[in-house]
């Protein structure tokens, strides 16, 4: 029986050449055994195979008889959070792990090991063989994750979860979901209707770069939200395939959105417009009682709906022009002992962090939230470089590394005369290939605070889901194999050799990947 070769993204820990002449194949009879905390891996598992193959799979709790099979086991002798260890015998196939999250990913080390077509959605004619080897695998990094801003340009539940399904193949485990903005509020909140009845709709939008003063709009007003039901579909979603989902509600910047529904919660208690524009806006929060009040009845229902321990309050880019021209900022300042703006932005982000502790969660927050003075609990997404990680790493807190030079792919990947508009940057897949998330002037303690890090999809210039995977992947798939496979992982030309065998599989289930980027290495 012949099997094809090996190509594995991200790159195992460590897997046993495969005997030869030696295969498991997959059959109409073959069934899938897994019960209890394996149970999800399992259903998981056959529905990824049955559309290709055709075949029933059925999903057992217990082996009987003899017939080929694929179990699936939950083996507390194993260590590690997300461990697995996944075994190919002739009649048997066996996934291992301490942890339901490890027989996820050994799911989709399976899925890799069969032929391309397996990726079919429609019924293939194929012999369905997968090569005797073992494999033993872990991530070195905890958190590999995948950022989505759905508020420049909103993508509907379908896009959505596309974007969970690449997450999930290539083994990472957060999904940062960017509902509010400027330009759009997405998720509906119940007891303040206007946010998505108002805030999730802007008239028009600027048409070409940002940085452009003269710029004009187009005609099309440009909006949508999720419903409370679509969140927790997502939610599901992207848990039956072992990614937790980590919402950012931004504060107190990135608000204009927010203060279109509700003028009260501005400072200049004005009406004005869901921004149609690129950049940062100067229009934030004010600091009444009221306005805490409304955020943290926000946040009540967001910790509703999103069981993750980690909520992500945004805290980035915040003018502080209108706390300095407001009598009522400058008189809570005053009252709390603020001696300035940046303490006022700190003082605010820790009264979030008290609220969300006192909730049994823990507060993330852009770099800025070090200026003032960083919350006691908070942990920090270094995005203007490294630096802002390094400090936090510093004072004790945990970090997640998002340089944009690095993670951000909104940038370009190319010379930008020869590709459609970006925000700007270079950052190529060998750049990305390239990234080491542990700065070298970290001690080994400090180090230790480096969770890991994220792609970045800031879809100011991704205004279709076609420009979102092109701009998305295959950087993405570079940055999983950075997180997940050990530091000495090989030469960025053997990453490229097995991009391109990936790609077939990107095809069949319709990615609209940069070829290029695999063309031109
Ligand atoms: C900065 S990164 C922002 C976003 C923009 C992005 C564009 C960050 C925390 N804030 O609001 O979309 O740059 O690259």
């Amino acid at each position: 029986m012949s099997t094809q070769p090996i190509t594995l993204i991200p790159k195992p820990l460590a897997i046993t050449d495969p005997t030869p002449d030696c295969a498991f194949e997959l059959t109409a009879e073959t069934v899938i055994v897994a019960a209890d905390e394996a149970l999800a891996a399992g259903n998981l598992l056959a529905s990824l195979l049955r559309p290709a193959t055709g075949y029933p799979l059925p999903v057992t709790p217990a082996l009987e008889g003899a017939q080929p099979a694929i179990r699936l086991l939950i083996d507390e002798a194993i260590d590690g959070d997300e461990t697995y260890r996944l075994d190919v015998e002739p009649q048997l196939v066996t996934l291992r792990a301490p942890k339901a999250a490890g027989l996820f990913h050994a799911v989709q080390t399976l899925r890799q090991l069969l032929p391309s077509d397996i990726f079919s959605p429609t019924l293939v004619s194929c012999q369905w063989a997968i090569p005797c080897v073992a494999v033993e695998d872990r991530p070195r990094f905890s958190w590999r994750g995948g950022h989505l801003d759905v508020c420049r340009h909103f993508f509907p539940v379908e896009v959505v979860k596309r974007f969970i399904d690449m997450l999930a193949l290539h083994k990472f485990n957060r999904f940062h979901w960017h509902l509010t903005d400027d330009q759009g509020w997405r998720i509906e909140i119940k007891r303040y209707p206007r946010l998505t009845e108002v805030g999730a709709w802007r008239k028009h939008t600027m048409i070409g770069h940002g940085d452009n003063r003269h710029h004009q709009y187009d005609d099309t007003p440009h909006g949508g939200f999720y419903t409370q039901d679509q969140v927790r579909e997502v939610v599901a979603y992207a848990a039956e395939r072992g990614i937790l989902v980590v919402p950012e509600i931004e504060m107190p910047g990135h608000a204009q959105a927010a203060i279109a529904a509700y003028p009260e919660l501005g400072n200049e208690g004005t009406s004005v417009d869901v921004s149609g524009e690129w950049g940062i806006s100067e229009i934030i929060f004010n600091v009444e009682e009221s306005t805490f009040e409304f955020l943290q009845n926000v946040l009540l229902e967001v910790l509703d709906l999103f069981p993750s321990p980690y909520i992500h309050i945004g805290g980035d880019e915040v003018p502080k022009t209108q706390w300095n021209e407001s009598e009522r900022a400058q008189a809570y300042m005053r009252a709390h002992n603020l001696p300035d703006a940046d303490a006022l932005q700190s003082a605010f982000i820790r009264r979030m962090d008290d609220f969300l502790n006192a909730q049994g969660r823990v507060l993330v927050g852009w770099d800025e939230i070090l200026e003032g003075g960083l919350a006691e609990n908070a942990i920090v997404m270094s995005w203007r470089g490294e630096e802002g990680g390094i400090a936090a790493a510093g004072q004790g807190h945990d970090v997640i590394m998002t340089p944009e030079g690095n993670v951000y792919f909104d940038h370009y990947q190319f010379d930008p005369t020869s590709e459609g508009l970006a925000i700007g940057g270079l950052t190529t897949l060998k750049d990305v290939y390239s990234y080491e998330p542990v700065p070298p002037t970290l001690t080994p303690e400090q180090a230790a605070h480096v969770l890991g890090s994220q792609g970045q999809l800031w879809t100011e210039y991704m205004p279709t889901a076609e420009r979102l995977e092109y701009m998305a992947y295959p950087r993405f798939f570079a940055l999983a194999e950075v997180l997940w496979s050990p530091r000495e992982r090989g030469p960025y030309a053997d990453f490229l050799q097995r991009m391109r065998a990936h790609a077939k599989r990107l095809d069949l289930l319709g990615i609209n990947y940069c070829r290029r980027a695999l063309d031109e290495g």
